[in-house]
């Protein structure tokens, strides 16, 4: 069975905080994603696309979007391709359905409540080709194990696929989403199915192979926590055997952030500019998207420079964020302080006999490993915890980067 597997489309999101024009950009960019997604499906000819919750990020449900969607479930129900559609936190078929009515085509299968329902995909000439079992959020905050109720498949040796919207506790990222649903990963391998079919940690991963255990990620990323192409994922799988994952990118906007450094020289705006722009292109040299991809961009300027008092000031960061816009043709961008200090010489001030002294010499001696970090307790180390982070020693090397240039500047009275 081949299919099209997809999650957390979160349609009409507000992406509130932002400007009309690119939030109004956004809300187009998600029904995008999914119409790109729709033709990948009709495209690759597949069984069925599945949907694995929060297709809906509220109750509301906008006019545009209405048609939007009909008019895409249409273009599927002509092909004769089935849609599963498990619901989740944020679409719950209980809750959500009653205040946010639509005209589901008949092609359209929606799981809304915890009992699982087994759903046969049968191919364009009517043969069975698949299993789907999968089960729904009736509410807003459901607590229990949906997976458990999950029945055996069965043996009649088809593909079984599972669909489920829920917090599988091992997976990555697990901790920037509400615990709704958990499931542990070992009951999900064990379940007998040969696909799982993820949905809500917005991340995109593999939580195992053999059976399939995957979660696609959003299909539009929405904040700068989901960078990196976003999509869907096309599955080809049969029974008892590892199933086949491809991932396609759909989302035509993609949100990035980039440490510019190096503005030792940056004493005027269109040199402060041009080392963000010089940032930017090597950093799209390594991952240039797809044809198309429009970007919102996040700068975290950091290090000495003569431009720091200036940075250090909301509103010269907003300015020099509208020139990144207009210069480097992006759709939004923001600028964000990481330390910034004055250009100093560390070496002048390293042999000095006071505090300032011995402050930079145990700096050093932290980041070239000649003093241990006695007494270093993970717990006691807020942001450890980031995925990121590695090990205690790295992650508190990594906070001490660039520490010298504003411990001088703050010590001499330079600072803000
Ligand atoms: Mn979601």
């Amino acid at each position: 069975m081949r299919f099209l597997h997809l999650a957390d489309v979160h349609l009409d999101t507000p992406f509130a905080g932002r400007s009309d024009g690119v939030r109004r950009r956004l809300q187009e960019a998600s029904r995008e994603a999914f119409r790109k997604a729709v033709s990948c499906a009709l495209a690759e000819r597949v069984h069925a696309v599945l949907l694995a919750g929060d297709l809906f990020d509220g109750d509301r449900l906008s006019f545009r979007t209405e048609r939007f969607l009909l008019e895409e479930l249409a273009r599927l129900a002509e092909a004769r391709i089935p849609v599963v559609y498990a619901t989740g936190n944020h679409d719950p078929g209980r809750d959500a359905h009653r205040t946010r009515p639509v005209a589901w085509p008949p092609n359209v299968e929606v799981i809304g409540e915890g009992t699982p329902r087994v759903v046969t995909i049968r191919d364009a000439e009517g043969r069975d080709v698949g299993t789907v079992t999968a089960a729904g959020h009736a509410s807003r905050r459901e607590t229990g194990d949906l997976s458990a109720a999950f029945p055996a498949p069965s043996r009649d040796g088809l593909p079984q696929i599972g669909l489920l919207h829920t917090q599988v506790r091992e997976s990555r990222a697990a901790e920037e989403h509400e615990p709704y649903a958990p499931s542990d990963l070992l009951r999900l391998l064990a379940s007998g199915h040969d696909y799982w079919a993820l949905g809500h940690v917005h991340l995109r991963q593999c939580l195992a192979e053999s059976p399939g255990l995957h979660y696609p990620g959003n299909l539009q990323g929405r904040t700068h926590r989901e960078s990196g192409p976003k999509g869907g994922l096309l599955v080809e799988v049969r029974r008892n055997a590892r199933a086949k994952v491809e991932f396609r990118s759909f989302a035509p906007v993609r949100f990035e952030t980039v440490t510019v450094r190096g503005l030792e020289e940056a004493d005027t705006l269109d040199k402060l500019l041009a080392r963000l722009e010089a940032a930017w292109d090597e950093a799209r040299r390594a991952d240039p998207g797809d044809e198309g991809t429009e970007w919102i961009a996040r700068f975290r300027v950091a290090g000495g420079t003569p431009s720091w008092k200036r940075l250090g000031d909301e509103e010269e960061r907003a300015t020099l964020a509208s020139e990144a816009i207009r210069e480097m043709g992006l759709l939004d961008a923001e600028v964000q302080a990481g330390p910034l200090h004055p250009v100093l010489r560390v070496e002048e001030h390293l042999d000095r006999q006071d505090v300032l002294g011995d402050a930079l010499r145990l700096l050093d001696d932290v980041r070239s490993g000649r003093a241990t970090l006695p007494g270093l307790h993970a717990e006691d180390l807020a942001g450890l915890d980031h995925p990121d982070a590695g090990d205690a020693v790295a992650y508190v090397r990594s906070l001490l980067e660039g520490a010298e240039g504003e411990l001088i500047a703050r010590m001499l009275g330079q600072g803000r």
